[in-house]
């Protein structure tokens, strides 16, 4: 309870930034203590073609309202830090040309040279939790990168979850990552890793199962919350990744995104892409090489995730069970 009342009074502080401009309808919202999620918007300058990023970003706010929620999307334009955005401001972010990538470590830059920043998850997290924002929603989390023994590229998104409060709802982890390394990662960092399913299997993005495990796994939404509430209780400080299998329906042939996976990683290396670039690179060309059928598929999982967080939100935001 104690740490909830710093969470408060750091929302109030970092409310009062000039740079920092909280839309009307999520402050009214974390006002009244009513469920919000936040959304990220590096998935919508960088890893969506226009004009599908428009679209999912619009119906991602609409599923979020359906379920009795405020979507929050987090970016960064015009030297402002903007939380929850208008219409006009999905439509000029999603149709930015010289938009940047910005994780944790480039906000401050962005903010500078006021440009238009798509804020990845560990910038969304440290943003959403300082103001107040509880859940957050995505389609896949950065990890750790297959060959990090040679270039030491790890997601700064690890990093966060290790240190941020904030529950992220997403697909488990792309297989662009080595999934295994990852998991290791987060268990050594004390992040809680949830499987959304009667199985324990971690998920693999694009396929529902990997050869991997959670920490532990439920269909029962209540007990996630309660999770999350005890951890903030003992004062722990990382936080939660609720992995949601992707329906059975929708799953991409696992040999298939391998195959076109590993000869992306291949074009990767052989252009010498590096760091940040990384990730938006294999994203756009699996989604080339798989004829759009990727990029169907991730947005119905960002869909599906949008859903679950908005209950899980709810049931944070209610009374103490
Ligand atoms: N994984 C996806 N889609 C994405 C990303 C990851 O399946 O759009 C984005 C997210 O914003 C994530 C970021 O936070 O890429 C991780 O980038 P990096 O590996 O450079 O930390």
């Amino acid at each position: 309870m104690f740490l909830r009342k710093i969470a408060w009074v750091q929302f109030r502080l970092f409310g009062s930034r000039s740079d920092l401009v909280i839309s009307p309808k999520v402050r009214n919202a974390l006002n009244q203590r009513r469920a919000v999620v936040a959304l990220e918007s590096t998935v919508i300058t960088h890893g969506l073609p226009y004009p599908h990023n428009l679209e999912a970003a619009t119906s991602l706010e609409e599923i979020i309202r359906s379920e009795d929620a405020e979507p929050a999307t987090i970016a960064i334009f015009n030297g402002k830090i903007h939380i929850g955005l208008e219409p006009d401001d999905l439509k000029r972010i999603a149709e930015a040309k010289n938009a940047i990538k910005v994780s944790k470590r480039d906000i401050a830059y962005a903010l500078e040279k006021e440009l238009v920043g798509g804020t990845t998850v560990a910038a969304t997290m440290y943003l959403a939790h300082s103001a107040g924002i509880r859940v957050f929603s995505t389609g896949g989390i950065g990890g750790v990168h297959r060959g990090a023994d040679q270039t030491f590229d790890i997601s700064a998104d690890l990093q966060e979850l290790s240190q941020t409060p904030v529950c992220v709802v997403c697909a488990g982890v792309k297989s662009i990552l080595d999934i295994g390394k990852t998991l290791e990662y987060l268990e050594t960092h004390s992040v809680n890793c949830i499987v959304y399913s009667d199985k324990n299997v971690f998920p693999g993005f694009f396929t529902a199962e990997t050869q991997y495990k959670g920490q532990l796994n439920t269909e029962n939404l209540e007990e996630v919350a309660k999770i999350i509430e005890s951890s903030s209780d003992l004062g722990l400080h990382a936080g939660t990744i609720l992995a949601c299998p992707i329906p059975n329906e929708l799953q991409v042939d696992g040999d298939f995104i391998e195959k076109i996976i590993k000869d992306a990683l291949e074009e990767a290396k052989a252009k010498r892409i590096i760091s940040q670039q990384v990730t938006p690179f294999i994203l756009k060309r699996v989604n080339e090489l798989s004829e759009g059928k990727s990029m169907k598929t991730n947005i119905e999982l960002l869909k599906n995730n949008a859903k679950i967080a908005s209950k899980l939100a709810k049931l944070l935001a209610g009374p103490r069970f």
